[in-house]
Parts: structure tokens; sequence; C-alpha cells
């Protein structure tokens, strides 16, 4: 797809989305959890093939996540948390339930993860790329250590591209759908990119195979979208 065709769907998507104030901010939300809506895809299921095939993409999408952002609204009705900004509200996660906790980062990672891949190519920015390299040595370090991340991760979880407090760019992961956001993570701060290791994020494809299935990765990895982020931090 065009820049030109993704930049006009990115467009449409946001006048049905209202609760994000634009594409790159989903990193930092400023509308009540309960206002939240359910994200239109950036582009269609086929798009990432082969990294990421349109059976993957649709149940992804229609299924898994539309369920976690279905139980997070349930979760939320008619409590404080509805009145919360999301990321306030992942701040003081360890106050709410499990259902909270769970639904409402399956609803907002997977918003981040859609969002942070494209059938397009394109680059980090110089802001970005120097950050990385002063953090991890080099794009192709970062890489590897992101990967390994992934790829090491126990059980169910995601890998994440932080900015900390400090400005420091690191490396995490997280069981679940927890996240850095959240005040339960060792190491918190604002996700600049993240990749599901969940099982349904690749096993009809890759199976078993989910060293495969990183290193894919970044064959589609939006580095406009994570450099914005970036900008915003
Ligand atoms: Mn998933």
């Amino acid at each position: 797809m065009k820049r030109r065709n993704f930049l006009a769907l990115v467009g449409t998507s946001l006048a049905a989305a209202p609760v994000w104030s634009n594409v790159y901010s989903t990193s930092l939300p400023t509308k009540k959890a309960g206002e939240s809506v359910f994200p239109e895809l950036p582009y269609a299921y086929n798009a990432l093939e082969p990294y990421i095939d349109a059976q993957t993409m649709e149940l992804h999408y229609s299924k898994h996540h539309k369920g976690y952002f279905n139980n997070f609204i349930a979760a939320i009705k008619d409590t404080p948390a509805a009145g919360m900004d999301i990321k306030d509200l992942f701040a003081g996660i360890s106050k709410q339930s499990m259902a909270v906790r769970n639904n409402g980062g399956g609803f907002y990672n997977h918003s981040l993860f859609w969002e942070n891949m494209t059938p397009t190519k394109t680059n980090a920015s110089a802001k970005l790329k120097a950050a990385i390299d002063k953090n991890f040595g080099s794009m192709e370090k970062f890489k590897e250590e992101f990967g390994s991340a992934a790829k090491k991760h126990f059980g169910s979880g995601w890998a994440w591209l932080v900015a900390g407090k400090d400005g420091a760019l690191f490396v995490s992961d997280s069981l679940n759908q927890d996240n850095p956001l959240m005040d339960i993570s060792q190491k918190r701060g604002t996700p600049l990119l993240c990749l599901d290791v969940w099982e349904h994020a690749y096993y009809l494809h890759y199976q078993n195979r989910r060293a495969e299935y990183v290193d894919n990765f970044w064959n589609i990895v939006n580095w406009d979208v994570v450099s914005k982020r970036y900008d915003n931090v």
C-alpha cells in the first residue's frame, strides 16, 4: 500500500475512533476509558502476508482483540474506572480487578500492535535511530535484544521497546496482557513498539516456530509510528 493510501485509511479510522487524538497517540490516550471504541485495523487482513497470514489476522483482530475490548468495557461499566484516563488506570492497575487488568491490557496492547506494523517499507527517524544507537549500540543490536526477549519469553505475553522516565530506551517482556504502563511492571515507561508472542498470534502459520515469527516481524515494523511515539514521549 502506498503511504498516501495508508494515511487516508488512518484518517478514516480516526473519524470512527474518536478515543485516540491521532493514530500515533495510543501510547498516550487522553480520553476516558469508558469512552473507548474498538479501533479499525489500518490495513486489510492479508496486507502483512507472508509474514502474518490473513486467517490469523482476522481471528486475532475480530475475535481475540474484540473479545478483550468487549470484556474491558463490561468490566469497567458503572465503575470509577470508566471515568479514568487509560494511562492513569494502568498506573494504578494493582488496585483493579484481574478482569480490568487482563482485558484492559488486551484491548490496549493490540491497539498498539496493529499500528506498529505496516506492509510499507519505513525507516526510523534520525532522532529514534540516534537513541537506539545510544542505548543499544546499533539497530542490529537492538533487534537482537528485542528478538531475544520475544523468543525467550516463557508462555503468553509481549515483547516491548520502552522509553523510561529518564528518556532511556530499554527492552522488556510482560506476562499475559500486562504492559509497561502498569504499576505492576518491574520497569515502567512509555511503550514504543510491541510484539505479541501469545501462540494465537502465530500458531496457525508458524506452529511451534516462534523464532521464525519473531525474525519476520522486522519486515513489517512501522518505524514511522514508532518514531512518532518516541516524538510524543
Ligand atoms: Mn494477541
